[in-house]
């Protein structure tokens, strides 16, 4: 069915086939570590590839959702055992071309294995419920539809888990799909195509489509036989994406930005505390919608806590991706590099005190060293405003209950955490954060593939990801009254 040995190429996926886009336009992607490596040319794909992808997709989407749900389930368990077989693989292009250390795009590139394998399981489980009708006792049942075709519109940041989160249920539940991978990671996502195509998918159920937001994303968002649309990514990005998707009348699904804080309480350990901080705040280099970006510090602790994450941070491997003991690698791209520099600078400006980074660490890379801000004002930007890099605020607290409301005085609300020993506080912040996803004694990036994901307030927009919760997204509920 497909020729894959030119899988990893630089090609779209379409109807089957490993294919260049239909102008022929191409891209270089660079090695953010080392900007004058080119990791592969792309295509640059444009309207007329996004038409025969949906058309790929539309004409295979009978077949495939009349399948029955557990054969679907075992091409994704295969896929699962493709991507196993080569998560190293898979871990080493993810580094290459966008700079996620590689320490985590191994784990990475295995949750993707384990995102397939839990939906894969989905074949298995009910679709519906059964009721009795009032008047007669007679049979009324619900059961689940898929949709048709979706459009999945996946960042770079999560190369592999991402798509995967989407694609896996997508296909799981019967729809076909049609998947925008992200400019700054095509590799990783195509890895997923690969393994997919391996474990005999048919031809058609997934179309994947590489090339501009503006250029493929829309036409995807746009075209009739497209009924849903899931995106994750920026929030003017997604907020664009929503309004067009719902002026269609589409169903539709963001996961977008976060500014997430984590509260440490007089009472904490404060060792898994400061780890946690670091981990939350500078692994992927900051480069998670649920990273740390402002750490709330109970005053008792407050010093002793910044003593610590800063000895913490001198000891943090910081530099070469491709180490297997590097903590924190470089940003995606020189615009990213850019932006966050641009967000530090901004920081001090508004009256922000660096302790630790705050500047660029490598003469070649997009290398920005772990930047610790504090005295940074409550209406400040870096308080309010996602900078998507490597940076942290420190504050101090006196009341559990002015550090909720500073906690959650924000647009965002997609994770928080708190570090305490104490219930009570651990039970209060658990009712009063607003967030789609809370840590207690936990860092706030991090999400497991088998319970839902997805934020409140500006960081969501329609149904949670993973888990069992992904069913209400990719299909619709219908309701049977069956009289004998
Ligand atoms: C995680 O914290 O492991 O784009 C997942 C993001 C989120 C996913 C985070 N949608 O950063």
């Amino acid at each position: 069915m497909s020729d894959t040995a030119s899988a990893l190429e630089g090609v779209n996926f379409v109807a089957g086939r490993w294919t260049a886009s239909r102008g022929g336009e191409t891209y270089e992607r660079r090695n953010p570590w080392r900007p004058s490596e080119v990791v592969g040319e792309f295509p640059s794909s444009g309207a007329e590839d996004v038409d025969a992808a949906v058309a790929a997709a539309e004409a295979a989407h009978p077949a495939w959702s009349s399948r029955p749900a557990a054969q679907r389930g075992a091409i994704l368990a295969r896929a699962a055992d493709a991507i196993d077989a080569r998560v190293e693989e898979i871990a080493q292009d993810m580094t290459r071309e966008m700079g996620k250390p590689l320490r985590e795009a191994r784990l990475e590139a295995a949750r993707a294995a384990m995102i397939l394998r839990f939906f894969a399981g989905e074949g298995w489980r009910p679709w519906g419920q059964v009721y009795e009708q009032s008047a007669s006792g007679a049979m009324v049942y619900t059961r689940r539809r898929s949709l048709g075709v979706v459009g999945l519109i996946t960042p770079w940041n999560f190369p592999a888990a991402i798509p995967a989160w989407k694609t896996a249920p997508a296909l799981a539940y019967g729809n076909t799909v049609v998947l925008k991978l992200a400019q700054d990671a095509p590799l990783t996502g195509l890895h997923l195509a690969r393994a997919l195509a391996e474990a005999d998918l048919p031809e058609g159920v997934l179309n994947v489509v590489i090339g501009r937001g503006s250029a493929v994303g829309e036409p995807l968002i746009a075209d009739p036989r497209v009924r849903a649309v899931s995106f994750t990514g920026s929030v003017p990005v997604g907020h664009g994406v929503r309004d067009r998707a719902a002026s269609l009348g589409k169903r539709t699904q963001l996961e977008l930005g976060g500014h997430n804080p984590m509260i440490v309480a007089a009472d904490a350990k404060l060792d898994a505390a400061v780890q946690a901080a670091y981990a939350g705040a500078f692994w992927s280099a900051g480069q998670k919608c649920t990273a740390t970006r402002r750490i709330y510090v109970e005053e008792p602790v407050y010093d002793e806590f910044r003593e610590r994450l800063l000895a913490r941070i001198e000891h943090g491997k910081v530099g070469d991706p491709a180490d297997p003991d590097t903590e924190v690698g470089p940003l995606v791209n020189q615009s990213q590099f850019e932006e966050v520099l641009a967000g530090i600078d901004r920081g001090r400006e508004e009256g922000g005190t660096v302790l630790t980074g705050g500047e660029r660490a490598d003469a070649d890379a997009y290398l920005v060293a772990p930047t610790v801000f504090e005295n940074v004002g409550d209406d400040a930007y870096l308080s309010c405003e996602e900078v998507f890099g490597p940076v942290t605020s420190l504050y101090r607290f006196g009341t559990l209950e002015e550090a909720i409301e500073r906690a959650n005085a924000v647009r965002f609300g997609l994770s928080a955490a708190v570090f305490t020993t104490n219930l009570a506080t651990a039970t209060r912040c658990v009712d009063e954060l607003q967030a789609g996803i809370l840590h207690v004694n936990s860092q706030t990036a991090g999400a497991d593939v088998h319970v839902p994901f997805g934020g409140t307030k500006a960081s969501g927009y329609g149904p949670h990801e993973q888990g069992r919760a992904a069913i209400e997204f990719y299909t619709e509920e219908v309701t049977v009254y069956q009289d004998a």
